[in-house]
């Protein structure tokens, strides 16, 4: 049964998981045995995310590059591919939101929010595939979102990114389950990381529709993300592809009720 979820001999790269859901999803590989992998854009921040590894016991193999540049993402998987091997698992984590309305949203913003959260999991994913196919084997995991179903005020860049990504997933899937490569989302709902603590902390009126929105009546946690990537890097999911796992805690199944109403 542990042989389903055992990870001894993968490497895993992580992007931009030096904290929130990358890195639970990081240290939650390790501890199954994969060889972790995380980038970054800065250099404190992979500090912390090594010390926080070091916290469990675990090794990770840290590097700077920026997702969306494809020589730096070329040079940074040449340089795991040195140091640790071809990647065997991708996590395409790295993301970013700009909370604008659209009539305010310059162009630039959106494009910005476009490269990160939906161009730059393709680059990482052309420069390890080719390895993948070579050995006949591989997981693609790309971070998608409840966004990329529902739409908001003010996320509409974030959400066109997560929408063509939960597209782009099952596009991958089409071209690349043929080589044994398994390719699937993750759809977190609200999840308590630095990225929602604009909408959570300090009483912000946001917080009251998460809670009553999610049947769980509570915000997700960073690791609740992490067991489904450990489910769709392992073994037990060799055959689910094209699939966006919500982890949302049921706000996608609920349309919505009269506060007061659930307390009966
Ligand atoms: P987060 O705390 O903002 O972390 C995002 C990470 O991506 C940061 O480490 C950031 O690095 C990194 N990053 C941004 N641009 C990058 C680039 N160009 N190159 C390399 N790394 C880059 O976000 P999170 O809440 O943990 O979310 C992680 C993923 O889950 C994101 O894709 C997000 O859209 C998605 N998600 C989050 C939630 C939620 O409720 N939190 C829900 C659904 C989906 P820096 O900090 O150095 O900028
Ligand atoms: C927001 C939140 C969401 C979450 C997440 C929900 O402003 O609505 O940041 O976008 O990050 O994507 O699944």
């Amino acid at each position: 049964m542990k042989e389903l979820f055992d990870l001894n001999g993968k490497v895993a790269l992580v992007t931009g998981g030096t904290h929130g859901i990358g890195l639970a999803v990081g240290i939650l590989l390790a501890k199954a045995g994969a060889r972790v992998c995380v980038n970054d854009l800065s250099h404190e921040k992979l500090k912390a995310c090594e010390d926080a590894f070091n916290r469990e016991g675990l090794g990770v193999f840290t590097l700077v590059f920026d997702v969306t540049d494809e020589n730096d993402v070329d040079k940074g998987i040449t340089e795991i591919e040195k140091n640790a091997g071809p990647v065997d698992i991708l996590v395409n984590n790295a993301g970013i939101i700009k909370r604008i309305p659209i009539l305010d949203m310059r162009i630039e913003d959106y494009k910005k929010v476009i490269d990160v959260d939906l161009v730059a999991p393709l680059i990482v994913s052309k420069r390890v595939v080719p390895e993948m196919i070579k050995k006949r084997s591989g997981k693609i995991i790309n971070m998608c979102s409840m966004m990329s179903v529902y739409g908001r005020n003010t996320v509409s860049a974030y959400a066109a990114s997560k929408g063509g990504l939960m597209l782009l997933t099952r596009n991958m899937t089409c071209e690349w389950a043929k080589y044994n490569i398994q390719i699937n989302g993750i759809g977190p709902g609200y999840i308590a990381t630095s990225q929602t603590a604009p909408i959570r902390e300090n009483g912000h009126p946001f917080n009251d529709l998460v809670m009553t929105r999610t049947p769980a009546g509570r915000w997700g946690e960073p690791e609740d993300v992490a067991n489904a990537a450990l489910f769709l890097a392992s073994k037990a999911s060799d055959f689910v592809n094209g699939h966006i796992l919500f982890v949302d805690g049921g706000i996608l199944a609920n349309f919505g009720y009269v506060k007061g109403e659930n307390d009966v």
